[in-house]
Formats: structure tokens, sequence, C-alpha cells
């Protein structure tokens, strides 16, 4: 037979001691045994990675492993949105977009389930979070995923959505020790979550980026909040309505950046989304460095009649950048921006609504105005002037 790249692969991987399941008949009753066997069954996690769970629309199966199987799930930034984030068991996201209770959970799992993904190295923090001891369960349709970045247990070449129906077919009710846990762990989230809206409104003397998507869900929520399409940038900031709970997403609400996607592709995206869903609220949180990139297409969303709202968070920086430059050795070099355009100017140029945030007591009404403009199918630029925090996953 000939030898092709992925026979080549597979006989490395199969060196290492993967255990390798090409549909085989009886696949997911060896799964389901590994997830309801591993010893510690408490501290099981399924993680969903690189947005195959999406591609694979596996929503509803990924919810009934929350709830029927008790599995936490996490999920990679492109992989948002494959599950609500307010299930009790949805933990947020993974690597550098952990919260502290994410990043606790994970690290306790005896096993990981990871769901079409490469656990590549924005997913894992440079590959620095892999929970030790832990096995690995890595079910994904390109088998060129495998060991590409972490090197499995068991492998298995399926389409996610089959592979989690296969699974489910199986479930039989969980041990009592592993109901248990999982509780445990929803407690966590939810006294997590009361932290986070303690701490998002308390008086600062400027905005504090972290209180931007937690005032927004409040105005424009808690209804809107099921059908509020987030689109992510790319940025420092912005990284902020990553952390879940600061902004929580819906099923399928999410439109993430890849790693490294070009700046502004959220904010030129967000008229693709409000095109595709016009029913759906849109917002796109930005920098200001991404939005000055793109900003050129609010016309566009304005001729379209678009009701999106951009929330520009404002360091006056290239802020990544900026971060790097200071931890290693101190000198910007063409990270600040000393002359800035006056984003609510060009915003009513534009056709759109353009409101200036200066002070922490001006957020609310501003968010008021840009939901009374939505409503009226006018699109709203909010510049809001923040405070430069940096984002939990750079500290961690
Ligand atoms: C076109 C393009 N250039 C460069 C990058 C690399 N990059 C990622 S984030 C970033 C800075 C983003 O600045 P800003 O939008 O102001 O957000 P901040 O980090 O200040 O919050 C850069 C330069 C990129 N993703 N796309």
């Amino acid at each position: 037979m000939e030898n092709t790249a992925w026979q080549v692969v597979v006989e490395a991987l199969a060196a290492e001691g993967v255990e390798y399941v090409f549909g085989m008949p009886g696949y997911p009753k060896l799964l389901y045994d590994a997830l309801y066997d591993s010893s510690t069954i408490e501290a099981v996690h399924a993680r969903e990675q690189s947005g195959g769970t999406v591609w694979s629309g596996a929503f509803e199966e990924l919810r009934r492993l929350a709830d029927e199987l008790h599995i936490p799930v996490l999920t990679t930034a492109s992989g948002r949105g494959s599950i609500d984030e307010r299930h009790p068991l949805a933990l947020g996201s993974t690597g550098l977009y952990f919260t502290r209770v994410g990043r606790e959970t994970f690290l306790d799992a005896d096993l990981l389930l990871i769901l079409g993904s490469r656990n590549d190295h924005f997913e894992t923090g440079a590959w620095k979070y892999r929970p030790e001891g832990a096995r690995i369960v890595q079910i994904d349709i390109d088998a060129a995923a495998f060991g590409r970045n972490w090197i499995p247990d068991i492998g298995v070449v399926a389409d996610v959505r089959a592979a989690l129906t296969d699974i489910l077919a199986l479930a039989r009710p969980s041990s009592q020790q592993h109901v248990r846990r999982a509780s445990e762990i929803a407690e966590t989230k939810r006294a997590y979550v009361r932290e986070v809206e303690h701490e998002c409104p308390r008086g600062y003397e400027r905005v504090k980026t972290k209180g931007v998507p937690a005032k927004y869900r409040q105005v424009f929520g808690p209804e809107a909040l099921l059908e509020a399409l987030l689109l992510n940038e790319n940025g420092s900031q912005d990284l902020w309505s990553y952390y879940s709970p600061y902004f929580r997403t819906p099923v399928n609400g999410c439109v993430p950046p890849g790693a490294q996607t070009c700046m502004g592709a959220g904010v030129a995206g967000a008229v693709g989304a409000k095109l595709a869903r016009p029913e759906e609220t849109v917002v796109c949180i930005s920098g200001d460095g991404a939005f000055r990139m793109y900003m050129r297409e609010l016309t566009t969303a304005a001729q379209y009649r678009l009701g999106i709202t951009y929330l520009v968070l404002n360091n006056k920086a290239l802020g990544w950048i900026k971060y790097h430059q200071r931890r290693n050795n101190g000198r910007y070099i063409a990270s600040e921006f000393s002359v800035q355009p006056d984003f609510a100017a060009v915003a009513e140029a534009s056709g759109c609504v353009g409101l200036r945030v200066g002070k922490p007591h001006e957020l609310q009404p501003a968010l008021e105005r840009a939901r009374e403009a939505n409503a009226a199918d006018v699109p709203a630029v909010l510049d809001i002037v923040v405070d430069d925090e940096t984002a939990p996953g750079f500290n961690a």
C-alpha cells in the first residue's frame, strides 16, 4: 500500500502509544466507558476547540453532554457560541481566555475530551495549561489534527456531532459522585458570576473596560441577550469581551476571529452579520486601532440601515503591542496614538449616531441612546475612553 503522509503521522503517533479508532463499530462504547469510568470521574471535562463543534452544528449534543453526562464545557475562542454561556456547566473559554474558575476547573481534570481542536498556542496559553496526568481523547474529522500539538491517548476520526450522538445513545445515569461534583462546579461558577456582577458597576474615576460588556448586557438585555450576536475583534482591551461572564454569548451567538485575524475583521464583519441575521441584536467590541482600520464601513452600515452598536475601547494605542513592548524593554515604538480621529464625529458624518464616553457615568445614557438608534435601524458608535487595564489572560 502507498505510504501516504497521514499514514506516516499515524505510525509515528502509534509509536507514542496513541490508540486510534477510525469509526469502528465499538468506538462509542470505548469512549463512553472512558468518560464514565474515569477514576476521578468528578474531574472529567469536555472541551470544545477550534470551532469543530460549531462547524458540525453539534450545539444540542454538547448541551446534552453537559446535562446528561454532567461534564463541564469550555470552548476555544473560535468555538465560542457552541454552548449557551449561561449554562451552569459552561465555564467560558480556554488558554488566553480562561477566567479564574475555568482555569482552576480545567487544571483539575483527569480526562479531556477535545472536540474539533488542534490545541494551538492561544487555546492552550502557549501550551502551558495541560492538566497534569490527564488522559486526552480527541475527536476530529481530520486525522492530521492528532498530535499536532498535544498527543492524544485516544484519537477518533469522526464528525463531532456524529460521535457525540453515538456516545449519548449509550448514556446511563451518572454516578452520585459525578453529579455531586458537577453541582459543586456549578456553585463555584454562580459565586464567580456574582463576584463579577459586584465588581463591574463599582465607581471608578475612568471607565474600566471590564465594566463595558457588562453594562452593555444590562442596557440591551436581559431578553436581548438571548439574541445578541457578538463580533469579537483582535486586540487587548476587547479581550474583556472574551471572558465569560463579563460577556455571555447564547448558542451560535458569536463571530470570533481566528488567532491572528486581520484587525478590523469584526468591524466589517458586523455589517455582514446584521445583513445575514437582521432580526438579531448585533454588537461589535473593538479597540481604537482596529476600528481605525475599518471605520470606513460605517457608511455601508448606515446605507443599508443596519442597527449595529460599535463599542470602541479607546486607549489611544495599539495596546497589545504596547503591552509586549512594556514587557520586553519598556520602549514604546509606533504603538501610541497622539493624533486620533474624533470617532463620534466620524460616525455622525457617516450617517450613524456617534457619542463620546469620557466618564463612567456617561456610559449608561450613551448605551441607551445606541439602543434607541438601533431600534430605528441606525448604527451607533460609542467612543469610550478606557483605563488601560490589562486583561486577565496576559497576567496569568
Ligand atoms: C492588520 C493587522 N495588523 C496587525 C495585527 C496584529 N495585532 C493584533 S492586535 C493589535 C493591536 C490592536 O490594537 P487596538 O485595536 O487598538 O486594540 P488594543 O490592543 O489597544 O485594545 C495588532 C497590531 C493584526 N491582527 N492585523
